[in-house]
């Protein structure tokens, strides 16, 4: 049925396909064609269960009558207007939307168009904020292991993947990184927050004392490490984090493009460990992935600091052709509306034990060595084929993706991220249906 009406173009060659083993996808395509709700159909006519949100960002499932309109609407009465020194009204609405629905002390929004324009945009605010109230020394960013910041050069350099690093040159400098906080021999098959590793936090001591807390801007974390296969922070440890940076004078960012919108069952993981930070950082679930936006949530003292000086200069020399544009705030307006509309944060943390049930019933089913969940979102880790590492995982998806359900690998990780909307029928057909996949395999 969507063979008549959607063809498969037959010549993929032009489109470097981002992320992806381009020449292994070419020989035989996964092609979606459209989608609604919780899920995808495929150009040969099968739908896919979708267990990952797209890539993490549609919380709302495909395909919501309200966001649709919003776009259509917005696009026939005001396609675009410049961004710098004009406004439009939606991009005010969407920025008070956004200040409302955000962890308390979080006053300020600017607009980006990706998370790793939002993780570059915090970064510099962070660098100027402190130049501007006469600490220009405090520019050094401090990353974590295993972090997963955008692809740009601030957040590949304050990244911890080792990929998305090495052959890109020499990257940013003066950054250093804090260790990951993935401690499989305490904590494997924990639900929820493990209970080792807070201790980890103290290593921003050290590097306070190797660098001097006057050189330290920043530091970025996930609250929860997605990328990297679902890395929870250990009990205590995002607490002894703000704690130090806070007593060494260091703005402490969480970078939420993950955990954003619902997927923990709060609005934004600060909520959710109840850690204020000082910058957060979204994309993704802001327009339920539809149209690309960001946005960074700035507290009061950070954006206070930069309205000095005459009135008429400019106090941040930095913006995108797209920040707030139009099209993408009527969507955003209408995600946040919807989210509100159908309580689907609440629905999150009222399907998370049924969901962290399912999950940790693969306990034991074959290759599983960890399962992590909280909230929405799960990890399954295999044990690697010896000389071999990702293929398992990789092979999994493929078998998966026949089977109707589509969940996202990384390394030997399975990471599943579903929309909120999910019924429980689902959570067993996805993990009823990955038990057959885990077991089938070699
Ligand atoms: N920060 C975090 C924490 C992210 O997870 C970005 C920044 C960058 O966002 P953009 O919009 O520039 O892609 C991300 C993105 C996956 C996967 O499967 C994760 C992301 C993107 C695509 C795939 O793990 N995270």
């Amino acid at each position: 049925m969507a063979l008549d009406r959607k063809p498969v173009p037959n010549d993929l060659s032009a489109f470097w396909m981002p992320f992806t083993a381009n020449r292994q996808f070419k020989k035989a395509p996964r092609m979606l064609v459209s989608a609604d709700r919780m899920h995808y159909q495929t150009a040969d006519g099968r739908d896919v269960l979708d267990g990952t949100a797209g890539l993490w960002c549609c919380n709302a499932g495909h395909n919501r009558p309200k966001i649709v309109e919003a776009i259509r609407q917005q696009a026939g009465e005001l396609d675009y207007a410049p961004a710098f020194q004009m406004g439009h009204p939606k991009a005010f609405e969407l920025a008070t939307a956004l200040r409302d629905m955000a962890p308390e002390g979080m006053e300020h929004v600017f607009f980006t168009n990706s998370g790793s324009e939002s993780v570059e945009t915090a970064l510099k605010i962070a660098i100027a904020y402190h130049r501007a109230r006469g600490e220009g020394s405090r520019t050094r960013l401090i990353g974590r292991e295993r972090g997963y910041h955008g692809v740009n050069f601030g957040g590949i350099s304050v990244g911890g993947i080792v990929n998305n690093r090495k052959v890109f040159g020499s990257l940013l400098t003066g950054v250093d990184h804090l260790p990951h906080t993935h401690l499989p021999k305490e904590n494997a098959f924990t639900r929820g927050q493990p209970e080792h590793g807070a201790h980890l936090a103290d290593e921003l001591e050290d590097i306070v004392a190797l660098h001097g807390a006057e050189t330290i801007a920043a530091v970025i974390v996930e609250p929860m490490a997605g990328s990297t296969g679902v890395l929870l922070p250990p009990k205590g440890y995002l607490e002894r984090l703000r704690e130090i940076t806070k007593k060494h004078g260091i703005l402490l960012i969480f970078d939420e493009v993950i955990t954003g919108f619902g997927r923990l069952g709060s609005a934004f993981a600060a909520d959710h460990f109840n850690v204020q930070p000082d910058l957060i950082t979204t994309a993704k679930g802001l327009t339920n992935g539809v149209i690309p936006m960001g946005a960074v949530l700035a507290t009061s003292a950070i954006h206070d600091a930069f309205m000095q000086g005459p009135e008429h200069l400019i106090e941040l020399f930095h913006g995108y052709t797209y920040s707030g544009n139009p099209i993408a705030s009527a969507a955003g307006l209408a995600t946040l509306e919807t989210y509100r509309e159908e309580g689907l944060f609440e629905r999150a943390a009222e399907l998370a034990p049924y969901w962290e049930d399912a999950l940790h019933s693969l306990k034991g089913t074959r290759h599983v060595i960890d399962i992590r969940n909280m909230g929405l979102i799960g990890a399954v880790e295999l044990e690697p084929i010896a000389g071999e590492p990702t293929k398992r995982a990789f092979s999994a998806f493929l078998k998966a993706y026949e089977k109707g359900i589509m969940i996202r690998t990384t390394g030997d990780i399975i990471a599943m991220s579903p929309p909120l909307i999910i019924e429980k029928e689902h959570i067993d057909q996805l993990i009823g249906t990955l038990k057959d996949v885990l077991e089938s395999l070699d």
